[in-house]
């Protein structure tokens, strides 16, 4: 499966934060709690330099919690603060406050020192697209003060939003970067939907999501899509097509119309709270 997905936006605006990031106190990374790993970007780390580190595992809605766990453990041991956060409702939001604080203690100390008492905080909120930096942002600030939407690159530039006297937050534009590891991790980016649908092959896509639910979460299958052992990922995306009444001309089976809905499916949470990677597969 070939994945284009690296525009020059992207480069635009990994430069931009580059730039930016001399300005920046600490900075609040936001991953995919279904994907922790494959949705952290390691040019931020090269960016991040010795700068204060916190991690959000965001949409912890639709993670399996028991995993969400050991990916907690798994950074906090590497010396991130860590949260678990529904942005979209709000759940773990608040309490960043107190972590951005705690992560830029010395710094407040040494401002402290000098008698500067009035200067905020500075954090910058990165990820990769779609991953939910600008509903976190409007979840912590209270108001819609940045765009958000359901696919990625809605955020275009940069945006300054001040939370309160004491803290400001800059949105950036999701960046991806330009040579994945594996197949797997550009798999999963698609899987989250952090990759333009339009650049993926949406029925292979799927297959391979199957074959990942079908080892690992067989119960919900049978459950949700009355999923039988003996199906393999093609059987099983037929008899979704079949229940769906998804029929072309001549009463064929749609099943690319079944693949993108059986995807959607699992990107809503509609099948259950599914992770794709556990920290020990590494
Ligand atoms: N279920 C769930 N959905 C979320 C959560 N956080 C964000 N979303 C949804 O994810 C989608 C993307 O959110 P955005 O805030 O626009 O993401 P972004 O990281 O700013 O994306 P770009 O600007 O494209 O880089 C939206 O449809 C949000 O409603 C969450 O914690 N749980
Ligand atoms: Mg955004």
């Amino acid at each position: 499966m070939e994945f284009q997905w690296y525009p020059g936006h992207m480069s635009k605006a990994m430069r931009t934060m580059k730039e930016d990031i001399k300005l920046i106190d600490v900075i609040i990374e936001l991953v995919d709690a279904r994907v922790p790993l494959s949705s952290k970007n390691p040019d931020i780390d090269t960016l991040a330099n010795s700068k204060s580190r916190v991690i959000l595992l965001n949409k912890v809605d639709l993670a399996d919690p028991a995993v969400t766990k050991l990916w907690r453990e798994y950074y906090e041991e590497r010396g991130f603060y860590v949260s678990e956060v529904n942005a979209k409702t709000g759940q773990g939001v608040k309490n960043i406050q107190n972590i951005i604080n705690e992560a830029c203690k010395e710094k407040l100390e040494r401002n402290k020192k000098r008698g500067i008492l009035n200067r905020p905080l500075r954090a910058m909120t990165v990820g990769i697209p779609n991953v939910g930096k600008s509903t976190f942002i409007n979840s912590l600030s209270g108001k819609a003060a940045t765009k958000t939407g359901n696919k990625p690159g809605v955020t275009k530039g940069k945006q300054w939003i001040r939370l309160n006297k004491n803290i400001e937050l800059m949105d950036t534009p999701g960046v991806l970067w330009p040579k994945f590891e594996d197949q797997q991790i550009g798999m999963n980016l698609s899987f989250i939907g952090s990759i333009k649908d339009e650049l993926v092959n949406i029925y292979e896509l799927t297959v391979n999501l199957c074959d990942y639910l079908r080892e690992n979460y067989k119960d919900l299958l049978i459950e949700k899509y009355g999923y039988e052992e003996s199906m393999d990922s093609y059987a099983l995306i037929e008899k979704f097509a079949e229940n769906r009444k998804f029929l072309l001309p001549g009463g064929v089976l749609d099943v690319d119309k079944a693949a993108a809905a059986l995807l959607d499916d699992f990107r809503k949470g509609r099948i259950g709270k599914i992770s794709l990677e556990k920290p020990c597969s590494e």
